[in-house]
């Protein structure tokens, strides 16, 4: 009974505006679908400037936070909840790093883009800040429970 009682990790994945444009929303689903993570929500979304500066916020004295949110408000992004042990760091090397240029292949980041300021997924970066954004990218009612009836070890 631990899955009951014990909530299992999950993380905030967002496919940006770059990443829809450019037909991306499948891949990024994919590789985390293989990589054995389970998909709890999903949902496309024309995110607000309050809102992306809300969930921007520890970047607010950054020179590129203007244009980051317009950016991320300059079109949909897909965003969903993926549940699974250690799914937040795994998530971050499933994406890659902040930097395309130093993003090994294999890697969305690593594979698909060259620009910082284009970087077409977002990851959380910690358990503390996949929860804040969870909570502020969606309603509790959103959220599904479900098991899978493969093996315990995937999710
Ligand atoms: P990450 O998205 O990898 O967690 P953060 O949180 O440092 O990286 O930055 C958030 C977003 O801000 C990045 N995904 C990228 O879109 C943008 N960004 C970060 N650094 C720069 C930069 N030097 N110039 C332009 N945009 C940036």
């Amino acid at each position: 009974h631990f899955f009951s009682v014990v909530a299992m990790e999950q993380t905030f994945i967002a496919v940006k505006p770059d990443g829809v444009q450019r037909g991306l929303v499948g891949e990024t689903v994919r590789r985390f679908e293989q990589k054995g993570f389970k998909l709890v929500a999903m949902k496309m979304v024309q995110a607000s400037s309050a809102h992306l500066e809300e969930h921007y916020k520890d970047l607010k004295e950054k020179p590129f936070f203007s244009g980051l949110c317009t950016y991320m408000a300059s079109g949909p992004v897909v965003a969903m909840v993926w549940e699974g042990s250690g799914v937040v760091a795994m998530g971050r090397m499933l994406l890659g790093e902040t930097k395309p240029q130093d993003s090994l292949p294999g890697t969305l980041r690593g594979d698909f883009c060259i620009n910082v300021g284009r970087n077409i997924v977002h990851g959380s970066d910690s358990v503390e800040s996949a929860k804040r954004e969870i909570a502020l990218w969606f309603k509790r009612e959103e959220i599904v429970t479900w098991k899978s009836c493969t093996h315990d070890w995937l999710y």
